[in-house]
């Protein structure tokens, strides 16, 4: 009995299950991928994370597909001991796997580095960001002490606040330092992840798209009580921001008057505290 052609065979069940699963994959998995919406930059995210998973379908499907085939065509005869053909010395499968894998990992680098360099995609883009989103930005500084962030509005007389909210679609510059060790300003819902340095002004753009509570985590090790370094901010309406903001310059005037002046970096805590 002559042997089918199990190549011819094996790649168009794979290409009839690549064609149903990644479309389905890209329209089932795509909305529920995480971190959701809750900004431009989270939105991206979602987006960036669909183009993987649809890249990663074939392949995943390569490696299934061909695992079924082999147990159940390949499999071995009761009493018969068969060869199959050797794989090794193949020059086709060896140029396709070499080239198809180099495709697609260059083209990964290749995408990851223009998402990158459209809006900085929620990391924080040092002092100098190379691209600056056009437009009127709310500038907010956090602050990063041992163990937990505070925020500062410069274009409100400089209050420092325990807690963050922001307007809903308004491009917020955050400026993110630290006063003591390393942190890491992490705002999960936003999309947004800055490392917070001692003597950096680490900036990092974001537009929040819908009114919600976000969680604000320290994503480094930063001392005993790194895990508690957590918070909930808000997106709230733009109304509400300055009714907010107003009280907040209100019940801090005090402490707002005993701070340093607004700057870009401070000295370590210990020293700031002492002034
Ligand atoms: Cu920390």
């Amino acid at each position: 009995m002559a042997e089918p052609n199990h190549a011819r065979r094996f790649g168009a069940i794979w290409l009839v299950a690549t064609l149903i699963a990644t479309p389905l994959v890209v329209v089932l998995l795509g909305p529920i991928l995480p971190p959701g919406k809750g900004s431009e930059q989270a939105s991206g995210h979602v987006t960036d994370n669909t183009v993987l998973l649809a890249m990663a379908t074939p392949v995943l499907l390569l490696v299934v597909i061909y695992l079924l085939y082999a147990v159940i065509v390949f499999r071995q005869p009761q009493g018969a001991a068969l060869e199959g053909p050797a794989v090794r010395g193949d020059s086709r499968i060896q140029t396709s796997w070499i080239v198809i894998t180099s495709v697609l990992v260059l083209s990964l680098a290749v995408y990851g580095t223009v998402r990158l360099e459209e809006d900085g995609a929620g990391s924080g883009g040092g002092p100098s960001p190379l691209v600056v989103p056009s437009g009127p930005k709310l500038p907010v500084q956090v602050l990063a002490p041992q163990w937990a962030f505070t925020y500062r509005y410069p274009t409100y007389g400089g209050v420092e606040t325990p807690h963050l909210v922001l307007p809903v679609n308004q491009m917020v510059e955050l400026h993110v330092t630290s006063l003591d060790v390393i942190h890491s300003f992490w705002a999960y819902q936003l999309g947004v992840k800055a490392d917070a340095n001692p003597n950096v002004d680490n900036v990092v753009f974001v537009k929040p798209t819908r009114l919600q509570t976000f969680e604000v985590r320290c994503a480094e090790l930063c001392g005993i009580w790194h895990g508690a370094m957590f918070d909930h901010g808000h997106v709230v309406s733009a109304g509400e921001f300055a009714t907010w903001i107003h009280q907040q310059q209100v019940a801090f005037a005090p402490a707002t008057k005993v701070l340093p002046p607004y700057s870009k970096t401070y000295l370590p805590e210990p020293v700031r505290r002492g002034g």
